[in-house]
């Protein structure tokens, strides 16, 4: 079993995802243990993530924020134990050791490592944000992300700020999931594939994947304002994690460099208008962004070297409103 992304290998060199193992889900209807109530449920992310960094994006979206509350930790992979050598996410000792991140409020832990210990006493998986911590069973309830976000779509929607926001209409489910599938393939989890590549194949098949499906985005962007038609939906947010690091860490650390994302010109004024979205901006810690991935991938990065560029602006001008929404 992987302990890190590190790990994450095939015998041909592939980079190969493991799944999530808590799965539990909350509800409004009573039926799980895991009701949905104001005050129960931490966020434990990473601003550098972008599984974690969708989650986030949904409570601000959501106008979740009072009832449920979140604590990033710090952005460079440290040892999580000083008895084996494990690299992972650690929390600060104090408020203002890294700005952004902070002392775990809850159980006082050092690692995120010591969080999945305490939840499970024989958990033996990777130890990935984002993690949906129950305060009250203190266990996690869930650390896949891409159910984490479905849950805070619908099933906190008496206590949400933002009820009537809807990321996952019924009438657009079977085009979302279906977008979903070959963005996730091709750019979410394909960065990913060409960074961690380590023969020239799987990162050949994973370059020519990752830009079939970001000119296919292309291509519906130049005639709509969203992935599925005018209006925000959860593909939108799914995507736009991806591609807002792409031209500041993958283009350059992943060797995702066959075009820039502000080279197309549809993605990147979509980019904005998403960034621009309330809510979704504050979401964005590129400073966290920018020293994760250069600074905790010894393997691509031994010197741990922060590239200076390009810091593009991206509360800037769009043109996106020439669609209406
Ligand atoms: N399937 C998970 C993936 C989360 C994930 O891979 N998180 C990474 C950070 S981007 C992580 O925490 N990695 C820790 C490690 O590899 O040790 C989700 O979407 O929630």
């Amino acid at each position: 079993m992987a302990r890190s992304a590190l790990d994450e290998m095939s015998t041909t060199g592939a980079f190969v995802r493991t799944a999530s193992t808590f799965r539990n889900l909350i509800s409004r209807d009573g039926s799980s243990q895991f009701p949905s109530e104001s005050g129960r449920y931490h966020l434990y992310i990473s601003y550098a993530c972008p599984w974690a960094s969708r989650c986030l994006a949904y409570l601000k979206l959501k106008g979740l924020e009072k009832a449920i509350s979140f604590t990033s930790v710090k952005p460079i992979w440290e040892r999580t134990k000083d008895s084996d050598d494990h690299m992972g996410w650690v929390f600060p000792s104090s408020d203002t050791e890294e700005p952004g991140a902070e002392p775990d409020p809850l159980n006082g832990v050092r690692s995120l490592r010591e969080l999945y210990e305490l939840a499970s006493t024989n958990y033996s998986g990777k130890y990935t944000v984002p993690v949906l911590w129950d305060m009250k069973l203190k266990t996690i309830v869930n650390n896949e992300s891409s159910e984490i976000i479905r849950m805070l779509n619908t099933e906190f929607n008496d206590i949400a700020e933002n009820p009537h926001l809807d990321l996952y209409p019924t009438h657009l489910q079977a085009q979302i999931d279906e977008t979903n599938d070959w963005i996730y393939r091709g750019i979410n989890n394909g960065v990913y594939k060409c960074g961690f590549a380590r023969q020239q194949q799987p990162y050949d098949q994973a370059v020519k994947e990752l830009y079939e499906a970001l000119d296919r985005c292309e291509e519906i962007l130049s005639k709509q304002r969203y992935l599925c038609g005018n209006t925000l939906t959860e593909a939108d947010i799914r995507l736009f994690v991806t591609i807002i690091r792409f031209d500041e860490v993958y283009a350059v650390h992943f060797k995702c460099n066959k075009k820039l994302l502000r080279e197309y010109s549809n993605l990147f004024n979509y980019t904005k208008d998403i960034y621009q979205t309330k809510g979704v901006g504050s979401s964005v810690n590129m400073e966290h962004i920018k020293k994760h991935y250069y600074g905790s991938h010894p393997t691509i990065n031994p010197f741990g070297i922060i590239p200076l560029g390009p810091n593009i602006d991206y509360s800037s001008p769009h043109d996106r409103d020439r669609f209406s929404s």
